[in-house]
């Protein structure tokens, strides 16, 4: 792993700082073949939460899924024996993690679709300030086309009222009811680029960017003609994090099977689902 910080604990003090840091090679090409495997049959044979989030009138798609890694032995290997679980502890500067879940973002060369900002929290079944996902290009990727974030704005005080993805993907399992419409309006990031600090990097197959569920990112696509996308993302959960059934809507919503398992509002997350790595 090659981090441009000098040591971990930089890397751990930048990512606390900013909300967001670039690690170069932190897994070797075996990792990313892998994951290549596993993704070339994912595609394939989608889970139920599989979608199209955008298709153009010349064809080209992003395609997004989440929590394949109980069907997709190559994605279970990965998360359960490569470095990525002891990246996150680091990052999060705990010995134990928990794995939320894995979200795929796949796109057709010359794909234009760009990611909304947004924030990942407010729509996930858990609340907490230790949280990291771990987005992981498994091919070169342009900086004008990788995903961008505001740096340091996880810790903006402000409840934004979020995209509502469904308004965009016109799928039903995407509506965010509207019961964050107290909250504030989301800032117009794209119409003023100029008053943030946008980051994004140029990025090859094994590095990897991890940010704070908190943090305002998008962006993402707007691909060269002869570029594809294909995304790996695994999300990661640390000290503070308790499951939050929210009346505002969640996605991935993981409230019914949390709720299988005999977990409610409030418990530390556990189970089989969210497995615990001591790192
Ligand atoms: O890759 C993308 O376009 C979106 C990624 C994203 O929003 C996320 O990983 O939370």
């Amino acid at each position: 792993m090659n981090t441009d910080p000098s040591s971990k604990t930089d890397l751990a003090e930048l990512f606390h700082r900013d909300g967001v840091a670039l690690i170069r090679n932190a897994v070797d090409d075996s990792w990313v073949r892998l994951l290549k495997e596993g993704l070339d049959k994912h595609v394939e044979t989608p889970t139920v939460r599989g979608r199209i989030w955008d298709r153009d009138d010349q064809g080209r798609t992003c395609f997004y899924d989440s929590q394949a890694w109980q069907q997709i032995p190559e994605y279970q290997k990965f998360i359960e024996q490569s470095p990525i679980a002891s990246i996150a502890g680091q990052l999060l500067n705990t010995q134990r993690v928990n794995f939320f879940f894995d979200a795929v973002f796949v796109r057709t060369p010359g794909a234009q679709f760009r990611t909304p900002f947004h924030q990942d929290e407010p729509y996930w079944s858990v609340k907490g300030f230790d949280t990291c996902s771990i987005w992981m290009p498994l091919v070169a990727v342009e900086k004008k086309s990788a995903l961008e974030f505001v740096r340091g704005s996880h810790r903006w005080p402000q409840k934004f009222q979020q995209t509502n993805f469904g308004a965009l993907t016109q799928d039903a399992r995407d509506q965010r009811p509207d019961k964050d419409k107290d909250y504030e309006p989301f800032p117009d990031i794209e119409g003023h680029r100029e008053d943030y600090e946008i980051l994004s990097w140029d990025m090859a197959p094994g590095d990897c960017v991890a940010f704070n569920g908190r943090v305002i990112h998008g962006g993402s696509g707007n691909l060269a003609p002869n570029r594809d996308l294909k995304v790996f993302n695994t999300q990661w959960l640390g000290d503070d994090v308790r499951v939050c059934f929210r009346e505002e809507g969640m996605d991935p919503d993981h409230s019914a099977v949390m709720r299988e398992q005999g977990l409610r509002h409030g418990d530390r997350i556990g189970t089989d689902l969210y497995p615990e790595f001591r790192v």
